[in-house]
């Protein structure tokens, strides 16, 4: 069929971050670091999510001259993280109309019951649900559509997506069943590292995330280093210090995310991490923490900065990207039509 693009991999990664306000540790350590490494084992698409940002209320994404400024901000942080838009395809969804046509199709393949059990709409719709969009409810179908338009065959991703992988295989599945042919991909996805679930600095049991009301929850990728210092000291911990060993983390949310951040900023285990600090009080810990975070983030932001300094080059790396990406996703959708018996 029409999944060849003449790249020289075999596998095809696609994901992508909503644009719905700064990029954080979680986004970058869940995600992005594994982004960054697949680039030089796969065929990649990395695309910022416009589409998905719409779905949340426009208090939360900032209205039109935000969601422009967002959807630049997130390109520049790709790059500076270490996407190669030469290697990887980068783009805006909004830009390729394909994503929203595929899922006009898989809306009619996907099951309500099977939307009904996604835990992340109960999550971002609250007590409240009648008054959620219905573009939240679908937003699991729009990202099936995202990674199935390009018959990606892999999807990296932090611990929260998993879910939603799921429910794209199902929809593949199902597409294939009740058009009898083999068409798209069952996706595989693909959660690694030690990092792979950032809880909020102010709350352990709670995901980092942008949308979070307070800013000391997160460490943005925008941060300065006086603020990445200041807000890991402001960390929530509890009352006893580190344990020497790993299992001393358990049932103490908030250490085991502190420890779990130095690790993968650092790149070796919790347990390596406690042989060196175990025993210690959190506030020398969080003090070495804040000056590794600093090492690590402050050239990405640097970058960003330099970047967004251009937005010449920002834009036309957009371009290049929706074309590039859409070369992929035309015959696709084509096929998907004689498939369902579109004229
Ligand atoms: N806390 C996290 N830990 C590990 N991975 C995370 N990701 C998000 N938060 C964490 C991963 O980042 C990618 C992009 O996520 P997204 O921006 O598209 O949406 P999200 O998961 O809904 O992230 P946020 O920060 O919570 O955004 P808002 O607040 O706007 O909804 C995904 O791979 C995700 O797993």
């Amino acid at each position: 069929m029409s999944q060849s693009s003449g790249s020289q991999f075999k596998d095809r990664v696609l994901s992508g971050m909503q644009p719905t306000g700064n990029l954080h540790l979680g986004n970058y350590l869940g995600a992005m670091l594994n982004w960054v490494k697949m680039q030089d084992t796969h065929e990649t698409l990395y695309c910022v999510v416009d589409l998905h940002a719409i779905t949340q209320p426009v208090s939360v994404w900032g209205g039109p001259d935000i969601l422009r400024k967002s959807i630049r901000d997130v390109t520049a942080a790709y790059i500076a993280a270490g996407i190669n838009p030469k290697k990887s395809i980068l783009f805006n969804q909004s830009r390729v109309h394909e994503h929203a046509e595929l899922t006009w199709v898989f809306n009619c393949v996907a099951r309500l019951g099977w939307l009904d059990r996604m835990t992340q709409f109960k999550e971002k719709a609250g007590k409240d649900k009648e008054r959620a969009s219905v573009g939240l409810y679908d937003y699991p179908v729009l990202m099936a559509a995202d990674i199935l338009i390009y018959h990606a065959t892999h999807v990296p991703v932090g611990e929260d997506q998993k879910q939603h992988l799921e429910l794209c295989r199902d929809i593949a599945i199902k597409f294939n069943n009740d058009f009898g042919i083999e068409f798209f991909p069952i996706t595989e996805p693909v959660i690694m590292g030690p990092a792979t679930r950032v809880m909020s600095l102010r709350d352990g049991t709670k995901k980092m995330s942008k949308s979070d009301p307070s800013d000391l929850s997160r460490i943005n990728l925008t941060d300065s280093p006086d603020d990445i210092a200041r807000k890991i000291r402001k960390a929530k911990t509890d009352a006893d210090g580190l344990p020497s060993e790993a299992k001393g983390l358990e049932g103490r949310p908030e250490a085991e995310n502190l420890v779990g951040i130095y690790a993968a900023l650092e790149g070796i285990s919790a347990a390596e991490v406690l042989k060196q600090f175990g025993g210690g009080q959190f506030s020398s810990f969080k003090t070495a923490l804040g000056d590794l975070a600093v090492t690590k983030l402050s050239p990405i932001t640097a970058e960003m900065n330099k970047l967004l300094a251009d937005q010449a080059y920002i834009e036309g790396v957009l371009t290049d990207g929706a074309a590039r990406a859409q070369a992929i996703a035309a015959p696709i959708m084509q096929d998907v039509k004689k498939i369902v018996g579109f004229l």
